[in-house]
């Protein structure tokens, strides 16, 4: 641990010469909650040494990026939940700029020319679950700067958009509960637990149900009407004394008859009955957010951000972190809904007969052009979180993206994990021998690879996850 907060060292020089310099400083982030959450804290960072900046949110990184930032020249890059994966491209590449990639997916080699590389998994952490791109962020943060303490939430936003709440009853671990402590510390952060419904305290019932997505209750996430007609069948007032009645309104009776009849409900929708546990949790809660805003409760600040991600609007979600509330937030909200509904329709689709194929090692699903490449990553982690699939399997998922690519996404459990899996390793040896790119973590990866290679890509992946099966595990 302490080694890896010291390979923080010249990445911090860099900020306060650049800083004092007055020198532009280029952000370079992934376009997801995370990624989000990791520009908004390096970009206030920025915006508080009182220099020039410039943030981007990338889908993928690729050739044209290294291209644009080669012909601006800017003194100081950073990447940030992106770049690990990718050293070999950014090395050499921008002699007049200095360099810092800050990330937590598993990286190609450990070191590159020019490069300061922050990555926790060359320290031995876990990137996957201890420690987020927003943390990471945060962390240069403040050691550069006390003051910057406060964006320790973006920290905890950026962890809860990864999913790395892994710990017992959905808690942070490892490096995040330092983050946690900071945040406390600073009176901004507080933590219970509770059931974990969008709008616990504020929201009439069935919103409160319908807008829960993590976890995703299929037939009720994203369907206000099907939720309406669920809580009248379980016998729950919607309203008492012409007033909607929220979670904290009601009695503990009917708690519990709303958690028995959830529980049957996901059982019949075919997902385990286990999932149910999914429902009770740690809630963080932004104490310097408005009550009754989605953004005093942690998850849904994250699925905000994950919904302007998946949605094209990155720079709206960046604008949030920002501080940017009003109307920003409310273009956040449509856009959040309207995310919810897509995927609620996503999920239809390919739950039709004969849609997911069973290999030897792997589920299949085979989105082509009828899924959105931004969002079958998402609609394949709730296949498998809802426990759909019945074999203990990883499952890839594909969508054609653009200029001839697929993009893949592979997902598989903790359970997986366990046994040896690990699907960055996979995607970035399988993406490699088809001439594409591809690499992550070990439970959520991915890969983009020309389509007409798909066939063999996916027969190479089934093999190559089976051998991790069986062979107990390579790293
Ligand atoms: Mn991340």
């Amino acid at each position: 641990m302490e080694s890896f907060l010291s390979s923080f060292k010249s990445a911090v020089e860099l900020l306060r010469r650049h800083g004092e310099r007055g020198d532009q400083i280029r952000i370079v982030t992934h376009s997801d909650a995370d990624g989000i959450a990791a520009g908004g804290a390096l970009t206030l960072t920025a915006m508080r040494l009182g220099v020039p900046f410039k943030a981007s949110c990338e889908k993928r990184f690729h050739e044209g990026l290294m291209e644009e930032l080669a012909s601006e020249e800017p003194p100081l890059v950073i990447f940030s939940d992106i770049g690990s994966g990718y050293l070999d491209m950014v090395e050499g590449r921008l002699p007049k700029s200095d360099v810092v990639v800050l990330d937590h997916h598993k990286p190609i080699k450990a070191e590159a020319e020019g490069v300061v590389h922050i990555n926790p998994l060359l320290h031995d952490l876990d990137g996957s679950r201890e420690v987020s791109a927003a943390g990471l962020a945060y962390l240069l943060a403040e050691m550069l700067d006390e003051g910057n303490r406060d964006l320790s939430v973006l920290g905890i936003i950026g962890a809860l958009g990864d999913q790395q709440d892994k710990g017992e009853r959905r808690s942070l671990l490892g490096l995040n509960t330092r983050i946690e402590a900071s945040a406390k510390e600073a009176g901004l952060l507080e933590t219970g637990v509770d059931l974990i419904f969008y709008g616990y305290e504020t929201r009439p019932l069935a919103k409160a149900i319908a807008y829960t997505t993590t976890p995703f209750i299929p037939g009720l996430s994203g369907r206000e009407d099907s939720c309406v007609a669920f809580l009248k069948e379980v016998g729950i007032e919607l309203k008492r004394g012409g007033r909607w009645r929220a979670l904290r309104d009601l009695s503990e009776e009917e708690k519990r008859r709303l958690f028995s009849s959830l529980s049957k409900h996901l059982v019949h929708e075919g997902c385990s009955s286990e999932m149910v546990h999914e429902l009770i949790g740690t809630i963080y809660t932004i104490k310097g957010e408005e009550r009754g805003t989605s953004m005093r409760d942690g998850r849904e600040y994250a699925s905000l951000l994950n919904a302007c991600a998946r949605m094209e609007r990155p720079g709206l979600g960046l604008s949030l972190c920002l501080g940017d509330r009003g109307s920003a937030l409310r273009e956040a909200e449509e856009t959040l809904d309207l995310y919810r509904r897509r995927i609620a329709e996503y999920l239809d689709l390919v739950r039709e007969e004969g849609r997911i194929e069973e290999l030897g090692n792997i589920y299949v699903l085979r989105g082509r052009d009828e899924v959105d490449d931004r969002l079958i990553g998402v609609v394949a982690s709730i296949l498998l979180s809802t426990g759909m699939l019945k074999s203990p399997k990883p499952i890839i998922a594909w969508a054609s993206s653009d200029d001839g690519l697929i993009k893949v996404s592979a997902r598989a459990t903790e359970a997986m994990a366990r046994e040896g899996i690990h699907l960055g390793a996979v995607m970035m040896e399988a993406a490699e021998r088809f001439q594409g790119r591809g690499g992550g973590h070990d439970i959520a990866a991915g890969a983009y690879i020309p389509e007409e290679l798909e066939a063999s890509f996916i027969e190479l992946v089934d093999k190559l996850i089976g051998e991790q099966r069986h062979g107990g595990g390579e790293d």
